[in-house]
C-alpha cells in the first residue's frame, strides 16, 4: 500500500521526509522530522527547529518556507496565492467584518489543489462528475469566494466579491449552498462539511457501482480547520469513512495552531495523525506555505487506498505584520496598516480588488485544464445505453421514477383492503418494501437501530468496500454524521438517502438536520419510537419536545402518520419533495384508519377530515399519528351522547399551514370546540386550536405537559391521561 503512495512523491519531497510512504507508524518521527515537534506538539516544541522563519512574522510556527523562499520556489503559483489572500483582506476590510486569517493562510493549499488535482470546470459548474471540494472551515469563505472568481465561474463576479456579507450578494459571511454554483455545500457550523464530503465519496462510489468508472469518477476534497477537528462530528465521520475506506476523499487541514481564543494549546492537545490513522485513514504533514510538497502530498493522496488526511501547517493571516499566527488574524478586518504591510511582505502593488492581468490569466488557465476532461466524460456518458443515460440524468436531476405514484396506490389499496393493525414503523418498512424495487437510487441506512427503524428491506445489499453496489448503511452508533453524510449524499446527487434513529435522538442529529432545511435536500429521517407509546425504556427515551423543536424549524416537513395508510403516502411525498422530511413513526401497533382507499395522496393536503360528524357538529378532534385513533375512540364516546364530533387527522402541520385559506377554513370550520391530541409538548398546537378561527374558550389540549416515565404502553397512556375518555370529558367541558 505503501509503494503506490511512494511513486507519486517527487524527488524534492523525499528529503522533507525521511520516509514519506511510512505515513501513520510513527507519526511522531515523521513530524520531528518535518517540523521538529510532536503531532500534538504544542505541547513538546522542539525549540531549535521552532524559531520564527525570517520574514513572515513575529511568532514562531515551525513551517521552514519564508516569504522570500516562498516567491523564488513558484513564483507564478505565489502570485496566485497572493490573489487569493488579498482578495480576503479587501473584501473583509471593505465589509467591516469577516475572516481574513484562514484564507491567507490556507491560499497556497488552495491554488495548488486548484491549478493541479482538482477535476473541475466553471462553464459546467453542475457537471456529474467533477471533483466535489468543500470548505469545511466554512467562516474562510472568501478563499472560496476568491477561488470561484479567479477560475471564471459566472455567478462569482468581482462585484460579488466588493459586496461581501452585504444582503442580496452571493457572497454571505459563509458559504451558503445555492448561492453561487461552485458552492458544494453550506458551511459554517464546524464539522458540518467534512461529513458531508464523507456522504458525497459515498455517493460516488454508489454511483460509480450503478453507472460505471468511466462516467463516475471523482474525488472529494475538503479543507477542515482546526474547530472542525475538536468538533464532535469529526469523529463520527472519520471513523465512518475509514471503516468505509472512502479513498477518494482527502482532508487537507488548516493545521495553524490558532483557533477565536487564542492557541489552540489553551484547548486542545489531540494527535490528530494518530488519531486519523487509528481510524484507518493514510496521513502525512506538510508545510502548507511549501507548494511542491503540497504538490507531492495531494498526488501521494490520490493513490491511496484509504482515506487521506493532509496536515498542512500554515501561519493564518501570513503576511500581516503583527497579527499574523495570532487569533487577531482570524475573524476581524486586518485595518489598513496590518493589510499595508501584508502587501508589502507579498509585493503586492495593486490596489484593493485589483488583480493584475496576468495572474488572472493564470488562474483561467487552471480553470481551462478540467474542459477536456469534461469533454472525455460526455462522450464517455454517450456510449451508456440509451436507458441508462436516461436513468443517469433522471437520478442526477432528484426526479422520483415514474413507477412510484402506482407502487404506492397500490400499497394503499391493499392496506385499506386488509386494515392491519401494525405500528408505523412497520408500516414504513412495508412502503420501502414497496418502493426501494422501483427506486434504485435510494440508499437506505439507521444508526444501529436498524431492527427497530425497520429500515431495511430484503434485497438492499450492503454497502461497503467491496460491494458499493450495496444500498443499505450500517452508520454505527453516529446519528450526526449520519444526518450529515446523507445531506453531503443528496448534495452530490444521484442518490436519495433515507436514515433512522429514535425520534429522541434527534438531538443527536440536530445540527445536521437544520442544515438539511436550509439547503432543501431531500433526505428522508426515518424516526421511529416516536413518544411515550414506546413504553418500557422511559423518558431518556421518550421524545416529547421534538416534534415542537422540529415544527419550528423552518422548510422540513414533519410527518406524523395514523396508520399504514399515511405512512405510505408520507413516504411518497418525501420522496418527491425539495426539502427534508421527518417521519415521526410509533413502536406500538395502531389500528388502520384510513378503511376506504382513494388514490389521493390526503397526507399532501397536511390535514384533512378523516370522520366526520355523524350528529350535529359541536366538537372538533384534531391528531396526529397514534392518537388518532384515541381521537377516534372519543368521538364514538361523544356520538354515543348526541354529540357530533369531527376527527381531522394532521399528518403534517406544514404541508396543511401551506394550503389556501379555502381548504383550511373547510377542514377547521368555526363554531365547534376543539381538542388537541397528541403525546407530546403542547408548543405549537394554539395555532390550530385558537388560531385559523378558533377561541381560547373553545380549545384543549390532551398531551404531555412533563417527560414520561418507564412502564409498559397502555399504564403510560392511562398515567398521563391521553385516553379518549379524557378526551371526551375535555370536549364536553369546553361546550
Ligand atoms: C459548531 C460551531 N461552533 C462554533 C463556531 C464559531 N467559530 C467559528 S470559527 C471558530 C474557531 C475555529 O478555529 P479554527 O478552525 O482553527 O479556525 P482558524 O481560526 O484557524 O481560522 C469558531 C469557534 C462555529 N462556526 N461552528
Ligand atoms: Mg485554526
Amino acid at each position: 500500500m505503501q509503494m503506490k503512495g511512494l511513486a507519486g512523491c517527487v524527488a524534492g519531497f523525499m528529503s522533507h521526509l525521511a520516509m514519506p510512504g511510512l505515513t501513520h507508524r510513527p507519526p511522531i518521527r515523521i513530524l520531528r522530522s518535518n517540523f521538529g515537534r510532536r503531532a500534538s506538539g504544542r505541547n513538546h516544541p522542539v525549540k531549535s527547529i521552532r524559531a520564527a522563519p525570517a520574514g513572515v512574522g513575529p511568532q514562531s510556527w515551525g513551517t521552514r518556507v519564508t516569504i522570500e523562499k516562498m516567491k523564488a520556489a513558484d513564483p507564478r503559483r505565489f502570485a496566485m496565492a497572493n490573489a487569493l489572500r488579498v482578495l480576503a483582506m479587501d473584501a473583509v476590510e471593505a465589509a467591516q467584518s469577516g475572516h481574513p486569517g484562514m484564507p491567507m493562510g490556507m491560499a497556497d493549499v488552495a491554488t495548488v489543489l486548484f491549478d493541479n488535482h482538482l477535476k473541475f470546470d466553471p462553464a459546467a459548474p453542475d457537471w456529474p462528475d467533477r471533483d466535489r471540494f468543500v470548505l469545511s472551515a466554512g467562516h474562510g469563505s472568501m478563499l472560496l469566494y476568491g477561488l470561484l472568481h479567479l477560475t471564471g465561474y459566472g455567478d462569482m463576479t468581482l462585484d460579488q466579491i466588493k459586496n461581501f456579507r452585504q444582503l442580496g450578494s452571493r457572497t454571505a459571511g459563509h458559504p451558503e449552498y445555492g448561492h453561487a454554483k461552485g458552492i458544494e455545500t453550506t458551511t459554517g457550523p464546524l464539522g458540518q462539511g467534512l461529513a458531508n464530503a464523507v456522504g458525497m465519496a459515498m455517493a460516488e462510489q454508489s454511483m460509480a457501482a450503478r453507472f460505471g468508472r468511466k462516467v463516475v469518477d471523482h474525488r472529494t476534497y475538503v479543507i477542515v480547520g482546526d474547530g472542525c477537528l475538536m468538533e464532535g462530528i469529526s469523529q463520527e465521520a472519520i471513523t465512518l469513512a475509514g471503516r468505509q475506506r472512502l479513498s477518494k476523499l482527502i482532508v487537507l487541514w488548516d493545521d495553524n495552531g490558532i483557533s477565536i481564543d487564542g492557541k489552540l494549546s489553551l484547548s486542545d492537545a489531540t494527535d490528530q495523525l494518530t488519531r486519523f490513522t487509528s481510524a484507518g485513514w493514510e496521513v502525512r504533514a506538510v508545510d502548507g506555505h511549501d507548494v511542491a510538497e503540497i504538490d507531492a502530498a495531494l498526488t501521494w493522496a490520490k493513490g491511496n487506498g484509504k482515506p487521506t488526511l493532509i496536515a498542512c501547517k500554515t501561519h493564518i493571516g501570513l503576511g500581516a505584520p503583527t497579527k499574523q499566527d495570532t487569533a487577531k488574524a482570524h475573524g476581524a478586518p486586518l485595518g489598513a496598516d496590518e493589510i499595508a504591510g501584508a502587501r508589502a511582505a507579498y509585493g503586492w502593488a495593486h490596489g484593493p480588488f485589483e488583480i493584475p492581468e496576468a495572474i488572472r490569466a493564470d488562474w483561467r488557465a487552471t480553470a481551462a485544464r478540467g474542459a477536456a476532461a469534461r469533454v472525455q466524460w460526455q462522450v464517455w456518458l454517450g456510449k451508456l445505453s440509451n436507458t441508462k443515460q436516461s436513468e443517469f440524468a433522471r437520478v442526477v436531476a432528484g426526479a422520483a421514477p415514474k413507477k412510484l405514484a402506482g407502487a404506492i396506490r397500490a400499497l394503499k389499496r391493499q392496506i385499506s383492503a386488509e386494515q392491519p393493525k401494525v405500528a408505523t414503523r412497520k408500516a414504513s418498512e412495508t412502503a420501502l418494501a414497496a418502493i426501494n424495487p422501483v427506486m434504485p437510487e435510494t440508499i437506505g441506512g439507521s444508526a444501529d437501530l436498524t431492527g427497530s427503524n425497520n429500515t431495511l428491506t430484503p434485497g438492499l445489499g450492503t454497502f461497503d468496500v467491496d460491494s458499493r453496489g450495496g444500498r443499505y448503511v450500517y452508520y454505527g452508533i453516529r446519528e450526526h454524521a449520519m444526518a450529515a453524510a446523507m445531506n453531503g449524499m443528496a448534495l452530490h446527487g444521484g442518490v436519495a438517502p433515507y436514515g433512522g434513529t429514535f425520534l429522541c435522538f434527534t438531538d443527536y442529529a440536530r445540527g445536521a438536520m437544520r442544515l438539511s432545511a436550509l439547503m432543501g435536500q431531500r433526505v428522508v429521517y426515518v424516526m421511529t419510537h416516536d413518544s411515550i407509546g414506546l413504553g418500557e425504556d422511559g423518558p431518556t427515551h421518550q421524545p416529547v419536545e421534538h416534534l415542537a423543536m422540529l415544527r419550528a424549524t423552518p422548510n422540513i416537513n414533519v410527518f406524523r402518520p395514523a396508520d399504514a395508510v399515511e405512512t405510505a403516502e408520507a413516504w411518497e411525498i418525501a420522496l418527491t419533495s425539495r426539502a427534508p422530511s421527518v417521519l415521526a413513526l410509533t413502536r406500538q401497533g395502531l389500528p388502520t384508519v384510513r378503511t376506504k382507499h382513494t388514490n389521493r395522496n390526503l397526507t399532501a393536503r397536511g390535514a384533512y377530515v378523516l370522520a366526520e360528524a355523524d350528529h350535529k357538529r359541536r366538537a372538533i378532534l384534531l391528531a396526529t399519528g397514534s392518537e388518532v385513533a384515541i381521537a377516534m375512540e372519543a368521538k364514538a364516546l361523544l356520538e354515543a351522547r348526541g354529540l357530533g364530533a369531527r376527527v381531522v387527522s394532521m399528518p403534517c402541520w406544514e404541508l396543511f399551514a401551506a394550503q389556501d385559506e379555502a381548504y383550511r377554513r373547510k377542514v377547521l370550520p368555526v363554531g365547534a370546540v376543539r381538542v388537541g391530541i397528541e403525546a407530546a409538548v403542547r408548543q405549537g398546537w394554539d395555532r390550530w386550536l385558537m388560531g385559523e378561527r378558533g377561541t381560547e374558550k373553545k380549545a384543549g389540549f390532551i398531551g404531555m405537559e412533563s417527560f414520561g416515565a418507564s412502564a409498559p404502553v397502555g399504564d403510560l397512556y392511562r398515567h398521563f391521561g391521553i385516553t379518549a375518555e379524557a378526551v371526551a370529558e375535555k370536549a364536553l367541558a369546553l361546550m
